[in-house]
């Protein structure tokens, strides 16, 4: 017992050093990594780079990283990891560096913890190296929706002035891969999910000290691996800690204002607000169709900036409600990091949203089809749903033990007819038939990846009407029935396109329903 608490104070010893890609200490460090994502791969390429002995641990196979792991040095073992694996129990790591997929509760977490061998994600191990080129400034973005969109947006109005930054983090590049960047960035914008935060400590070597950081909203999602809605707001939270510009929250969402007053953030850090509504001094927000910067400006009690306007918006698809709330956030970020008010407002009319998000992928006989798929959580197609008028929607999915019951009774008034898709369709149909009893309900029974959106296509087209929108907002993640979101949101393309033919063109119907007002 002396003898492992000797070790495991050595162990915290040698890793509180490990602050900097220089720092000696990585050098034969005995690391056991936890899966073969994009996440596992960029930690054991970065390890092993370091000089450590990497050990990945991954359930599912993939010869290319496998392949390059042997070359680079790295030790791979397959494993269910069901449960520890015995190589992994007997080979004393003094670190594990796990995916942030890998639930706090898994058998190999709880394992290092009660050895009190340290258990790190990969954002930490990102913070500890960022050094290797030159320590950019780190802008955080977390929120249960807007997250990618709202980093691309700032990585692009920071861009705009001429400053090397890039997006990373849980919107696909590995935090570690941005690091490593051979030229070097000036600005990181990280997106982080609740997962990577769950694993952040906010004291400590390993703790981030973001330049600004901003929780977009919050609303339950991913209830089934945080184990409660606290659990999930208390990771969320965590994106505040060690402000050392602006910790920007939304003006609209209590939860969020709440998170930056209870968080320990650095002298002289500001609280920003955005919302929709007229801002106050140190905020952002619209007032009559003027989106304003009433925050980074002198004479803030008296006077505001103009960022841009909705009408400049709108022929980009950029004036729905939520994504004028990311814009605004994404503006207090970039404007935190003093980009002039006339480079946002020029940077912002080339922008545009990527696919599957509020995407027009036809219009035909009055109806415009929508592609949707990114909305993958109640909060996100709620988003959505408000901005259209009335609508046929397609719905369904795997829906991570999330209630989506006040989600229909809230938008039943504005359906024409609704379509379920998705394994366990019983609780949205139940919640249908509870809050709509008279709205025409259809059920997708296809469960074949090939077959789903052709029949919800021609389901939706059967009920739809002139001047109608068709809505894939599925308010559920995609993995039952297809690869991803993006894969489920081209198929839908796909079969739109299949059964319009001739018939569907581009363009907006000049009729279309307005936007509720932000
Ligand atoms: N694995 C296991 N057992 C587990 C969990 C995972 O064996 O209990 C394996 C998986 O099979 C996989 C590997 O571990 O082979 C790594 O998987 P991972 O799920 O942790 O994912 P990565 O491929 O490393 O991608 C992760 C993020 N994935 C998740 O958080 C689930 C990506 O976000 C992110 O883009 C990437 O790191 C780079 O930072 C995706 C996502 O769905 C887009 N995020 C969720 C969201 O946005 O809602 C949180």
């Amino acid at each position: 017992m002396a003898a492992e608490l000797t070790d495991a104070a050595a162990r915290a010893a040698r890793l509180e050093g490990l602050t900097s890609w220089h720092a000696d200490g990585w050098r034969g460090l005995r690391v056991a990594v936890l899966g073969l994502g994009v996440t596992g791969f960029a930690v054991a390429d970065t390890l092993a780079e370091l000089g450590s002995e990497v050990t990945v641990y991954a359930r599912d196979r993939d010869e290319d990283r496998e392949r390059i792991l042997q070359v680079i040095g790295v030790r791979f073992a397959s494993h269910p990891l069901d449960a520890v694996p015995d190589e992994l129990a007997t080979s004393a790591p003094d670190l594990v560096v796990i995916s942030p997929g890998f639930r706090p509760d898994h058998p190999v977490v709880t394992w290092a913890e009660e050895r009190a061998v340290p258990v790190w994600g990969d954002i930490e191990l990102a913070w500890r190296v960022r050094d290797k080129v030159k320590a950019s400034e780190w802008m955080l973005v977390t929120g249960t929706n807007g997250k990618t969109t709202t980093v691309q947006l700032a990585a692009t109005l920071i861009a705009a002035n001429g400053v090397r930054v890039a997006p990373c983090g849980n919107i696909g590049v590995p935090v570690l891969d941005a690091v490593r960047d051979p030229l070097g960035y000036d600005v990181l914008v990280v997106e982080l999910s609740s997962f990577q935060l769950h694993r952040l400590p906010t004291e400590g070597p390993g703790a981030i000290h973001p330049y600004s950081s901003v929780c977009l909203n919050i609303a339950d999602d991913h209830l089934d691996w945080h184990g409660s809605a606290e659990a999930y707001r208390d990771a969320k939270g965590k994106v505040y800690a060690n402000t050392k510009v602006a910790c920007v929250y939304n003006r609209a969402d209590e939860a969020t204002r709440t998170m930056v007053e209870d968080a320990e953030v650095e002298e002289g850090a500001r609280a920003i607000g955005f919302g929709l509504d007229t801002p106050g001094p140190s905020d952002f927000g619209v007032v009559d169709g003027i989106l304003c910067d009433r925050a980074f400006l002198e004479d803030r009690r008296t006077a505001a900036l103009e960022i841009t306007t909705l009408d400049e918006l709108e022929p980009h698809g950029l004036a729905a409600p939520h994504i004028v709330a990311n814009i605004l956030a994404a503006s207090a970020l970039a404007r935190s990091y003093d980009v002039p008010v006339r480079v946002v407002h020029d940077a912002l009319a080339t922008f545009r949203l990527d696919a599957h998000r509020i995407e027009t992928v036809a219009v035909a006989g009055g109806i415009r089809w929508i592609d949707d798929s990114k909305a993958t959580n109640p909060h996100a197609a709620e988003a959505s749903l408000r901005a259209f008028g009335r609508v046929v929607w397609i719905v369904g999915g795997l829906l991570k033990g999330v209630d989506a019951d006040a989600l229909v009774a809230r938008h039943v008034a504005r359906l024409r007819a609704a379509v379920v898709i998705g394994r366990d369709r019983t609780p949205l149909v139940e919640a249908f038939r509870r809050h709509a009893p008279g709205l025409p309900l259809f059920e997708v029974l296809a469960d074949d990846t090939e077959n789903v959106m052709p029949d919800a296509v021609a389901l939706a087209a059967s009920v739809a009407e002139d001047g109608d929108t068709v809505l894939l907002a599925p308010a559920a993640a995609s993995m039952d029935q297809f690869a991803d979101y993006a894969d489920r949101g081209r198929r839908f393309h796909d079969a739109v396109r299949e059964r319009l033919g001739g018939e569907a063109h581009d363009e907006p119907a000049s009729d279309e329903p307005p936007a509720e007002a932000p």
